[in-house]
C-alpha cells in the first residue's frame, strides 16, 4: 500500500497510520521502505509530500473491499474529511492507498486494483521498489520497466517529477 501526507506533521502522521495499521485484527506490516519528500503531482500549487509504501502480511479474512474500508475508516480518524468536501488529488493530513492486492483485479466504481494511476508516479513506485525490487504487475510488466517510462529525478531522500 502506498502512504502520503503533506498536510501538518507530515513525517509524524505516516509513522502513526503504520502504528495503526499494526494494530488492525490480522494485519502485520512487513515492510516498509524509507519515507520520502517528494514534488506534488496532479496539483502543483500544495506543499511537498511526504509518501513511504508499505507491505502488509494479511489474515484470511481480509479482502480488497474489507482492506479498502479499513484504510478509508483510518483516514477519517485522523482527520481526513470525507470524498465530495475534501478537493481531488489537493492537501490531505494522511492518504491511505490500496495499490496491489496480490495478484487481484478490481474495476468497481468503489476499487480499481491495481490502482490506476500508481504506475505514472514515482512517488509511489520507487518506495515501492525498495521494499519489492521484484515486484510484477498483473500484466506482467516488472516495476523496474514501469519506472523506467516515466520521468523522475531522486537526490537523497526527495523525488522531483513536475504536475
Ligand atoms: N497524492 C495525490 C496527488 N499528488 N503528489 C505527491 N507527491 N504525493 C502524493 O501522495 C500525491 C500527489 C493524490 O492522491
Ligand atoms: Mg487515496
Ligand atoms: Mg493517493
Amino acid at each position: 500500500m502506498g502512504l502520503g501526507a503533506n498536510l501538518g506533521d507530515a513525517r509524524a502522521a505516516l509513522d502513526e497510520a503504520l502504528r495503526r495499521l499494526g494494530e488492525l485484527p490480522g494485519v502485520h506490516v512487513a515492510a516498509v521502505s524509507p519515507c520520502y519528500v517528494t514534488e506534488p503531482q496532479d496539483r502543483a500549487d500544495q506543499p511537498w509530500f511526504h509518501n513511504q509504501a508499505a507491505a502488509l502480511a494479511l489474515g484470511p479474512s481480509w479482502t480488497p473491499e474489507s482492506l479498502l474500508a479499513a484504510l478509508q475508516e483510518m483516514e477519517a480518524a485522523m482527520g481526513r474529511p470525507p470524498e465530495g468536501v475534501r478537493e481531488r488529488f489537493g492537501p490531505r493530513p494522511i492518504d491511505l492507498d490500496l495499490l496491489l492486492f496480490e495478484n487481484q483485479r478490481r474495476n468497481t466504481p468503489e476499487l480499481t486494483l491495481p490502482h490506476p494511476r500508481m504506475r505514472r508516479r514515482a512517488f509511489v513506485l520507487v518506495p515501492l521498489r525498495d521494499i519489492a525490487p521484484a515486484l510484477v504487475f498483473p500484466d506482467g510488466e516488472g516495476i523496474g520497466a514501469a519506472l523506467a517510462k516515466i520521468p523522475f529525478k531522486i537526490e537523497g531522500n526527495s523525488i522531483f517529477q513536475g504536475p
